[in-house]
């Protein structure tokens, strides 16, 4: 299968014009619907009207996590709850879970894109798609079930955890798609590895990892100690769920499913859009949405469009993976560090495991960002000497990379907490 929805490869200008007939119903709807969106617009003198072509969106008011916050829990719905047939919510580390709504419609759009993804990652009826995302109130689970019923596959509904019984069921059922996050997925392979199980026994041709940030570098050690292919999904709850965009067999970019979502990169100071190639903050127009639309919803996600076409076929717009979040950027001592970098660097330096954590702490009002990485149980056994001079590499290098000083802890195999879901890659101790 090439791809699961026409939709996917439509042309460019017939495209637009869904874009734009799709959103100016989504502004007119809100502004009638949702009490906060007219007041929005109406202080931003915005009438729905005033939209006569996709160059107007730039003028829409953004949203943000506060404004769902602030109208918690059901304040932003735009239809009335007795068509609202299932509610999500992201936890959050802090205040107030975001919450959503879908009605019977949105889980069928949310099944159709859920499938285009399954079906971009390789997948087809035939396969046995193994869901280890939590089943919850978190979208992954029931968002890639449903898509795998959708395109008449079969659903595994594993969620995380009891990495033993999956690696067992995996082999006994013959799993062929696994999905995950990419932390649990190495988790899984490293259990795996204990379990002795040969990678004759499994059936796995490929992977749909998401969820959280990873590397290249990563996908490499993860496609090489699995052996199978495996792409990137990203999606959030607000605007879906997974399913928002997905790696084409190119692995060049996530394609953006616009038939659903318009996809911008601002400047996430000043506010302003930038152009296609320019790093920024990526904001998300639903407009194929009828329990909660959002205008402009501010991610807080560091990306990239791509505008060039894609060999694969599919003409949606591709944003370049995450490299981090506006909100996760570390200032040490003044200097910007997104995880996303120092994993880069770790993945590239043999003898390490891709298990590590980034501690940061304020010792006499100077910020000490100290890199804990498990080391490979082989290199574990070395001498001292030899121990120290990787320390002292990766020491170097990673200062090298970041352009600030960074103390290194060489860890046990093991010690760090393996991730069944979205693993924790900074604890910052600082009290400022
Ligand atoms: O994580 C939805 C999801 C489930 C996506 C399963 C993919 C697979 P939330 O819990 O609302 O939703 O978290 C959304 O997670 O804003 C990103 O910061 C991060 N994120 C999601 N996918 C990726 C990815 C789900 N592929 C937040 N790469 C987003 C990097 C990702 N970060």
């Amino acid at each position: 299968m090439d791809y699961f929805n026409p939709v996917e490869i439509m042309e460019r200008s017939e495209l637009e014009e869904l874009k734009l007939r799709r959103l100016r119903e989504t502004v007119e709807r809100l502004y009638r619907q949702v009490p906060f969106y007219r007041s929005k617009l109406d202080e931003a003198g915005f009438e729905p009207g005033d939209l006569r072509g996709l160059e107007d969106l730039e003028k829409l008011p953004f949203t943000t996590k506060d404004d769902l916050r602030d109208n918690y829990p059901f304040g932003l719905f735009a239809v009335p709850m007795r068509d609202i047939v299932r509610i999500h919510a992201s936890s959050g580390t802090t205040g107030k879970p975001t919450v959503v709504g879908y009605t019977a419609n949105d889980i069928r759009t949310w099944a159709d894109l859920v499938a285009r993804t399954i079906v971009a990652a390789g997948g087809t009826p035939e396969d046995i798609v193994h869901v280890a995302y939590g089943y919850g109130l978190f979208t992954g689970g029931l968002g890639l079930h449903y898509g795998a019923e959708m395109l008449g596959a079969t659903a595994l509904p594993m969620s995380g955890g009891n990495t033993k019984r999956q690696v067992r069921l995996m082999v006994d059922f013959g799993s062929t798609i696994l999905c995950c996050t990419p932390s649990y997925a190495l988790n899984i392979a490293e259990v795996m590895r204990e379990m002795e199980v040969p990678r004759e026994q499994v059936k796995l041709k490929s992977a749909i990892l998401g969820a959280e940030p990873w590397s290249d570098e990563m996908r490499r050690q993860i496609e090489e100690e699995l052996s199978l292919s495996a792409h990137d999904i990203y999606g959030l709850s607000e605007v879906v769920g997974p399913g928002v965009s997905i790696e084409c067999a190119e692995k060049k970019g996530l394609h953006v499913f616009e038939d659903c979502f318009i996809p911008e990169i601002i400047d996430p100071g000043s506010g302003k859009v930038l152009p296609p190639g320019e790093k920024g903050e990526l904001v998300f127009t639903n407009i194929n949405k009828e329990g909660l639309a959002l205008l402009r919803y501010r991610t807080r996600d560091i990306s990239r469009l791509m505008v060039e076409e894609c060999p694969c076929g599919r003409t949606h717009v591709r944003m370049e993976r995450i490299t981090g979040r506006t909100d996760d950027m570390l200032i040490i001592r003044g200097v910007n560090v997104f995880p996303s970098q120092v994993e880069m660097v770790l993945m590239q330096i043999p003898g390490l495991s891709p298990h590590y954590q980034l501690v940061v702490d304020r010792v006499d009002n100077l910020d000490i960002l100290e890199v804990q990485v498990e080391v490979s149980p082989q290199v574990f056994s070395d001498e001292i000497k030899r121990l120290e001079e990787l320390e002292r590499r990766i020491r170097d290098e990673v200062q090298s990379y970041l352009g600030v000083g960074v103390k290194v802890r060489l860890m046990e195999p093991r010690s760090i907490q393996r991730s069944e879901g979205k693993a924790v890659r900074v604890i910052d101790r600082r009290k400022i």
